[in-house]
C-alpha cells in the first residue's frame, strides 16, 4: 500500500462524519446511516487505488450503497480490500449520544476476514496483555492476567461490556471477580480500540457484537499493537454455510488476530461524529465552518495521527450533506 493512502482516507471518513452530523439527535437512524454511506461513498470516487468493499452496508444482490465486492476508487494505485461502516453507531447518533463514529479499515488485496453480517464472540485488549489472552480462557483467569500484565490490581480494572442481556452472565462473573465494569450503550468497535489507548483506562473488552465491527476494529488493534481474538456466532445453517463459505471449515473455529487482519499492513481511520473515549465528533462552529477529529493508524509503521480539521462547508461543493 501507498502511505499516501491513510491521509486520503481520513478524507473520506470525515465526508461521512460530516453529512451524517446534522442527523444528531433527529430520532431517524436509517437517514443518518444513509447521508454517510452516501457522502463515503462520493468521496471514494478520488482517492487512488483498486479497491474493492469486502464488508460493507450489504450484499450485492440488494445493491445498496458500498455493497460487498463493489468496486472503490480511481482504479489507478494499489489494490486493497476496504471494510467500512460509514456510521458505526446509527442508535446512538438518533440518540445524540457518545461515541458514533464514520469507521474505514483497508488492507493489501485478501487480507481482511470476509465477516458476513452476523454475530461475533470478542476479546480484546492493549500492548501490555498481547499475546497472553485466550478467548477460551475463563474470564476469572484473563482478568488475573490481565491485572498482572497492565500493573493494576484486579479491583482497579476496567472491563467494559456492551450493556445486553446476553452478556448478563459474564457482567455477573467480572463483577465476582471484582474488577470494574463500564456498560456501554452501542458502537463497540470504540469500545475494542480503548482497550489499546493506555488513556482511557480500559483494560479488557469482553463479549459478542457485530462480525464485520470485529475485523474493522482489529485493523486498528493490530496497529496500537494490542491484542485480540474472536469466534463468529452463526445463529442457524444458513449462516454456518455463510461461514464456509469465506473459506472456514469449522465456522466456530478460533480466530486470532491475524486471522482477522492477515499481513502487516493494514490502515483504519475513523472520524468522531458524537464525541466518545476514542473522539471527539463533529462541531459547528458557525457560518459554515466545522470542526472534525479523526484518527489515522497504519500498522506497518505504527503511526498514530489524530488530525482536527476546520472545514468550510461552503467551499465543499462536492460533499453529500443534507
Ligand atoms: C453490535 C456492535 C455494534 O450494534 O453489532 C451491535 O458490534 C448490535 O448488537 O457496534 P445488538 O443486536 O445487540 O443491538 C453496534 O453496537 C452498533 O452498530
Ligand atoms: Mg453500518
Ligand atoms: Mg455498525
Amino acid at each position: 500500500m501507498e502511505r499516501e493512502l491513510a491521509l486520503e482516507i481520513v478524507r473520506v471518513t470525515e465526508a461521512a462524519a460530516l453529512a451524517s452530523a446534522h442527523w444528531m439527535g433527529r430520532g431517524k437512524k436509517n437517514e443518518a446511516d444513509d447521508a454517510a454511506t452516501s457522502a463515503m461513498r462520493s468521496m471514494f470516487d478520488s482517492v487512488n487505488m483498486a479497491g474493492t468493499v469486502v464488508i460493507g452496508e450489504g450484499e450485492l444482490d440488494e445493491a445498496p450503497m458500498l455493497y460487498i465486492g463493489e468496486k472503490l476508487g480511481t482504479g489507478n494505485g494499489p489494490e486493497v480490500d476496504i471494510a467500512v461502516d460509514p456510521l458505526e453507531g446509527t442508535n446512538i447518533l438518533a440518540k445524540g449520544h457518545a461515541n458514533a463514529m464514520a469507521v474505514i479499515a483497508i488492507s493489501d488485496k485478501g487480507n481482511l476476514l470476509h465477516a458476513p453480517d452476523m454475530y461475533m464472540e470478542k476479546i480484546a485488549v492493549g500492548p501490555r496483555a498481547a499475546g497472553k489472552i485466550s478467548l477460551d480462557d475463563p474470564i476469572e483467569k484473563t482478568i488475573d492476567i490481565i491485572a498482572e500484565a497492565n500493573n493494576k490490581r484486579v479491583h482497579d480494572l476496567t472491563v467494559i461490556v456492551q450493556e445486553r442481556p446476553r452478556h448478563e452472565e459474564i457482567i455477573e462473573r467480572i463483577r465476582e471477580k471484582g474488577a470494574r465494569v463500564k456498560l456501554f450503550g452501542d458502537g463497540d468497535v470504540g469500545a475494542v480500540i480503548a482497550t489499546a489507548l493506555p488513556h482511557t483506562g480500559i483494560d479488557l473488552f469482553v463479549g459478542t457484537g457485530g462480525a464485520p465491527e470485529g475485523v474493522i476494529a482489529a485493523a486498528a488493534i493490530k496497529a496500537l499493537g494490542g491484542d485480540m481474538q474472536a469466534r463468529l456466532v452463526p445463529m442457524n445453517k444458513e449462516e454456518e454455510l455463510r461461514c464456509m463459505d469465506m473459506g472456514l471449515n469449522n465456522p466456530r473455529q478460533l480466530l486470532t488476530l491475524n486471522d482477522l487482519v492477515k499481513g502487516d499492513d493494514a490502515i483504519f481511520a475513523a472520524t468522531g461524529v458524537t464525541s466518545g473515549e476514542l473522539l471527539e465528533g463533529v462541531t459547528f462552529l458557525g457560518g459554515d465552518l466545522v470542526e472534525t477529529h479523526s484518527i489515522v493508524m497504519r500498522s506497518k509503521t505504527k503511526t498514530v495521527r489524530h488530525i482536527k480539521a476546520h472545514h468550510h462547508l461552503g467551499s465543499k461543493p462536492n460533499l453529500i450533506l443534507v
